[in-house]
């Protein structure tokens, strides 16, 4: 019996410096600097998709961003489809102001993204970037993506099953940034869609 005892408390141990080393200082509080245009937002809740997000890695253009695997499984996620008018560095900010889960975190991912296989295709991952324990991808992330070419980000929790790991949320995007299918244009600032109506 006490030799189970001690197996429990050393797996118990393991576990806990598993958490500790992913989870890092939160230095971070990034805001907006580029101008924002876009809102991506939703909700996590029990009809989300759920999945078991990675943590770690770089920033890598080749979509090869070497992550791990979290200790912390089957969180919700929700998913969008992005696309850039500029291979200028983009900012995707988690907005306190509209977001009512405690802690989040972000992956952008390459075409195609495939919850079976989270650690791969990966662009970059973000845990407390932003606000508090909110996630955030800045202009000094130096994440410039290419024209033409379709992106996923990924919008999860940093834990799973806590009353804390369902609400709404909506991440502010640089002006660059537009949802698929949405028709991107050089000329989505006020000034120029009044020139247009003159
Ligand atoms: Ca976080
Ligand atoms: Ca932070």
């Amino acid at each position: 019996m006490k030799v189970f005892n001690v197996l429990i408390i050393a797996l118990m141990l393991v576990a806990g410096s598993a958490l500790a080393g992913e989870k890092v200082a939160d230095t971070q509080n990034a805001v907006p600097t580029l101008s924002t245009l876009g809102v991506l937002s939703g909700t996590l809740d029990e009809n989300s998709p759920t999945y078991n997000r990675i943590f770690g890695g770089s920033v890598s253009l080749e979509c090869a961003s070497e992550v791990s695997d979290s200790s912390i499984d089957g969180m919700y996620f929700g998913l969008f489809c992005i696309e850039v008018s500029n291979s200028d560095p983009i900012e995707l900010i988690v907005d306190p102001a509209a977001t009512l889960l405690n802690d989040t975190v972000m992956t952008i991912y390459c075409d195609p993204f495939d919850p079976g296989a989270p650690d791969a295709n990966i662009v970059s991952y973000d845990d407390d970037g932003g606000e508090g324990l909110l996630s955030a991808f800045v202009v000094a992330d130096g994440i410039t993506l290419t024209p033409g070419n379709m992106y996923y980000v990924v919008l999860s929790t940093f834990g799973a099953g806590d009353d804390d790991d369902m609400g709404a949320f909506a991440i502010n995007t640089s002006d660059n940034v537009t949802e698929c299918g949405t028709v991107a244009t050089e000329a989505s600032n006020w000034d120029s869609l009044k020139a247009i109506y003159r």
